[in-house]
């Protein structure tokens, strides 16, 4: 396997970290504590592998940020781009203008999206996406002569970007807690994570225990003000919550019942990663909008977007006029195709069905035998993500004090073993490349156990465990 020279290595680690702490403000980073220790610089990548500045050797099991769907190092994107941006880098979608690229990748959504979608609104990321998705949401009730309809249910510890409208559709504590968050009319209902919330209940109960806290969040504010519902398929950044089976189609029943707009945010899930090309797919729900980033590109270049339901579309276009709303990049042609070429690789590639009927189950079978580690109370996997329970002890799946961080302690030894594998408190998480094979699934596992191993060792010295 070989990767490309880079220029990476023209500059020393030190040299790159401290041009970095003098300049560059990183995302949802301590400043300060970053300046301290320097950053990973990360300089070239191959299949699911990245070397840093030093040379040494990560398997990505995080896909980037769950975006390399098809892995690095992919000829026929790298290709798109440069004959796209040789012959038209750049065209606007305003003003009764198109590009061939937008065009063709508009037909091809329609193409790869459940029938209910023929229409798509383009954005630069999955944040503007969700942006895109509140102000339609509301524009398609006022039309309908129902202005008073705008409050959007979303769940607690939802991501949905980091705009203001992305952020306070999410159910970040942490970031409410920064520049007046959620904007009016967002509010959030509890999350349905089982192993948190519905001990004592079997999965099946507890996700219509779930399911049921929509229903009343409508009823105590009044279905003639719900616009709509939007959750992630399964909550990504939250710690891969995967839902009991019964709570998806539960949640449909309730939307359905008050003609609530659904809303799915397929940012992480779509575009394969659930074994399905659309997590709505796999969970079993018919959405009214969706919105997608990451994966529509395998993040070699920034796009997103909403898919819009014939129902809303249909009325934005027959009966709205127009719809002031929109960005310089809706549309990017460079990135528009990109993605078309990133689409017709995950066919071609059938990543699909590898990820369903391949290497998604040999991961959960892999999973499964994971279990009987001291450490986790639990080890879940739906398609290609996948997450670990770090607990104190198993039984009642007791959790570590507050003041223990045992998933960065364990992310410490995933760092130095030579894998990326994120953790959210105490759920270690995955979500490698599509393209992962079942030998590269052997090779993260056996860095997986040497974590974990690790880990115990250190909880056990430490007196973590007592
Ligand atoms: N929706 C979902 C479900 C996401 O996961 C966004 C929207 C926002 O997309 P943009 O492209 O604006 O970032 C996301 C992004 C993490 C992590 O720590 C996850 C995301 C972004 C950054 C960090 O897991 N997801």
């Amino acid at each position: 396997m070989t990767a490309a020279p880079t220029a990476g290595s023209r500059r020393s680690t030190a040299d790159w970290q401290a041009a970095d702490s003098a300049h560059f403000l990183h995302p949802f980073t301590d400043f300060q504590a970053l300046a301290a220790q320097g950053a990973r610089i990360i300089t070239r990548a191959d299949n699911i592998y990245l070397w840093d500045n030093e040379g040494n050797k990560l398997l990505d099991a995080m896909s980037g940020l769950w975006c390399v769907n098809v892995g690095y190092g992919q000829q026929a994107l790298v290709d798109a781009a440069t004959r796209q941006m040789k012959e038209l880098p750049f065209y606007n979608a305003f003003f009764q203008t198109a590009t061939p690229p937008a065009i063709e990748l508009a037909e091809l959504l329609a193409e790869v999206t459940p029938p209910q979608f023929q229409h798509v609104f383009f954005s630069g990321s999955g944040s503007e996406g969700n942006d895109t998705v509140v102000r339609m949401v509301r524009r398609y009730w006022d039309i309908l002569g129902e202005p008073e309809r705008q409050v959007i249910i979303s769940r607690d510890n939802a991501y949905h970007g980091s705009t203001m409208a992305g952020a306070s559709l999410g159910g970040m504590s942490g970031m409410h807690a920064q520049g007046g968050l959620p904007i009016p009319g967002i509010v959030h209902i509890g999350q349905p994570y089982w192993a948190e919330l519905g001990q004592g209940m079997s999965r099946d109960a507890f996700g219509l225990v779930a399911a049921g806290w929509l229903e009343a969040k409508i009823l105590d504010l009044g279905a003639d003000k719900v616009a709509a519902f939007i959750g992630e398929p399964i909550q990504g950044a939250g710690g891969v919550i995967i839902p009991p089976a019964t709570y998806w189609p539960e949640i449909q029943r309730i939307c359905d019942q008050y003609g609530v707009l659904l809303v799915s945010d397929e940012v992480i899930c779509g575009f394969g990663r659930t074994g399905q090309w659309w997590g709505c797919e796999t969970l079993g729900y018919r959405p009214d909008l969706m919105t997608f980033a990451k994966g529509v590109t395998s993040g070699y270049v920034p796009l997103g977007g909403v898919m819009v339901g014939e129902r809303v579309a249909k009325v934005l276009i027959e009966q709205g006029g127009e719809f002031t709303h929109g960005y310089t990049y809706s549309g990017h042609p460079v990135a528009c195709a990109v993605a078309l070429a990133n689409i017709k690789l995950i066919r071609e590639l059938k990543l699909v069905e590898h990820v369903r009927d391949e290497v998604g189950p040999y991961l959960a079978a892999q999973f499964e035998s994971l279990r009987e580690h001291p450490l986790l109370g639990d080890a879940e996997t739906c398609g290609l993500t996948g997450a670990l329970l770090l607990v104190k002890d198993k039984v009642g799946l007791k959790p570590f004090a507050p003041e223990v961080d045992i998933g960065m302690a364990c992310r410490a030894h995933c760092f130095a073993n030579g894998l990326i594998m994120r953790a959210v408190g105490n759920r270690m998480i995955i979500a490698p490349p599509l393209v992962i094979t079942r030998s590269q699934i052997d090779e993260m596992m056996t860095l997986i156990r040497r974590c974990l191993d690790l880990t115990l060792a250190d909880a056990s010295r430490q007196g973590w465990m007592a």
